[in-house]
């Protein structure tokens, strides 16, 4: 019996460590991280390393002065659970900050910040 379950136990403590490295981090956004671009964009799509929950899944904007800017609410795409979408109103060329705050489906809470500009 004893040699069963260690074999079980060292699986279960596998499986526990694979899955605390599975937070949502963020893999990759649209408008790139850090990136200049010369035509506004209609949205900012943040794509993540674990699929979201998406009743605590958010994502805000704000411009160079630091004042944030209005938008509608950031919403996980229905197409695909590891993307998150801001659609954003009419940007003039300047610096953007977009600060989010996710959960991924293991419950697990990160968050961060990224810029991005529209050149004139
Ligand atoms: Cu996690």
């Amino acid at each position: 019996m004893k040699r069963i379950v260690m074999p079980i136990a060292l699986l279960a403590a596998g499986f526990r460590a694979a899955a605390a490295l599975a937070h949502a981090f963020l893999d990759h956004a649209v408008p790139a991280v850090g990136s200049t671009v010369t035509a506004a964009p209609k949205e900012v799509q943040i794509f993540y390393t674990q699929a979201l929950e998406p009743a605590f899944s958010a994502a805000t904007l704000t411009g160079a002065d630091g004042q944030p800017i209005a938008t509608a609410a950031a919403s996980v795409d229905p197409q695909n659970p590891m993307e998150l979408v801001l659609k954003l109103p009419p940007l003039t060329p300047g610096h953007y900050k977009v600060s989010w705050r996710v959960v991924s489906v293991d419950t697990h809470r990160t968050e961060g910040t990224f810029s991005f500009d529209i050149k004139p």
